[in-house]
């Protein structure tokens, strides 16, 4: 699988250009990750047996840079279809008079839900990953450049439509975000253990279908909280708007934390450093 063959690195787009379109030789302080000088980064997938343990490296770096500037980032997982990006657009117009927003879409092709985003107004960066199927923390890592993030913002990620190897790469996010809808069974925590494992926060979405279904609300939670018994669950229909207000208040709760969290940092340091 994905984590052990890196699949689709060299095809990877942001915004339509080639990852690597520029020059890591003379790309300034604005990129702000090394790769092995005179290394080829076609190479260096190659020569880079362990994936994930470079991965872990850039998201390292990642959450360093997000931990610095106070931004607070989610990454959204789910099957296709669950309601990533309805979720998003209608979080960010709620979002977007008390909070600074920048959102990363992730999908195979096509930039139709970056532009999605974008009609809100917020600025949003396309990733096609080509026949890759998840997100990895490189590819992030440039996206979070090119997008000028703000201080004290919010960073959305969309991942890939997979309820499989996303679960394994860390982004540098504070926290994976499952969407899980009600259209979809509620076996799904059973089997694709190790995102809901991964995830603090599962929504279950398109609550509003639920007259129309057999979906047991109950026995999703039993499970899901099976696999993992801190996760918090939060019932909402995107469409039409309930539940919505308890996962914008946990989004509120979890920037103020890293607003806070990053001016103790700031306070702890003492002033005289001899002291
Ligand atoms: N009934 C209902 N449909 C929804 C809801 N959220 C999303 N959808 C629909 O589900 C489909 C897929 O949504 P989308 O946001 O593109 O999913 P994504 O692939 O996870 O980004 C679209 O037709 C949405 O209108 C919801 O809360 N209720
Ligand atoms: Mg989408
Ligand atoms: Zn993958
Ligand atoms: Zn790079």
């Amino acid at each position: 699988m994905c984590t052990t063959c890196g699949c689709g690195t060299d095809q990877v787009q942001l915004n339509g250009k080639s990852l690597h379109h520029h020059d890591h030789d003379n790309t300034g302080d604005h990129h702000y990750h090394a790769h092995a000088p005179g290394v080829s980064t076609s190479r260096m997938v190659r020569i880079e047996r362990d994936i994930l343990a470079q991965n872990n490296r850039y998201a390292h770096e990642n959450r360093d840079y997000l931990a610095q500037h106070a931004i607070f980032m989610l990454n959204l997982v789910s099957s296709p279809g669950s309601g990533k990006t309805t979720v998003l657009v209608e979080t960010v117009k709620a979002l977007l008079h008390s909070l600074p927003i920048a959102v990363i879409e992730g999908d195979q092709q096509t930039d139709q839900d970056a532009r999605r985003i974008r009609a809100t107004g917020v600025p949003a960066l396309q990733i096609n990953t080509g026949k890759g199927c998840h997100l990895d923390a490189h590819m992030v890592g440039h996206a979070m450049q090119q997008l000028n993030l703000q201080d004290n913002s919010v960073l959305f990620i969309e991942n890939v439509g997979n309820l499989v190897c996303p679960a394994g790469f860390d982004l540098g996010e504070a926290h994976k975000v499952v969407i899980l809808s009600v259209t979809e069974g509620e076996d799904k925590p059973l089997k694709y253990p190790d995102m809901f494992h991964a995830a603090d926060l599962m929504l279950l979405n398109k609550c509003d279908l639920l007259p129309y279904l057999s979906f047991d609300v109950e026995r999703v939670i039993e499970y899901a909280r099976r696999i993992n018994p801190a996760l918090r669950i939060i019932q909402i229909s995107a469409v039409q708007g309930a539940g919505m207000q308890d996962w914008i208040n946990w989004i509120k709760t979890g920037h103020h934390a890293a607003i806070t969290d990053k001016a103790q940092k700031v306070t702890v340091q003492p002033m005289h450093p001899g002291d």
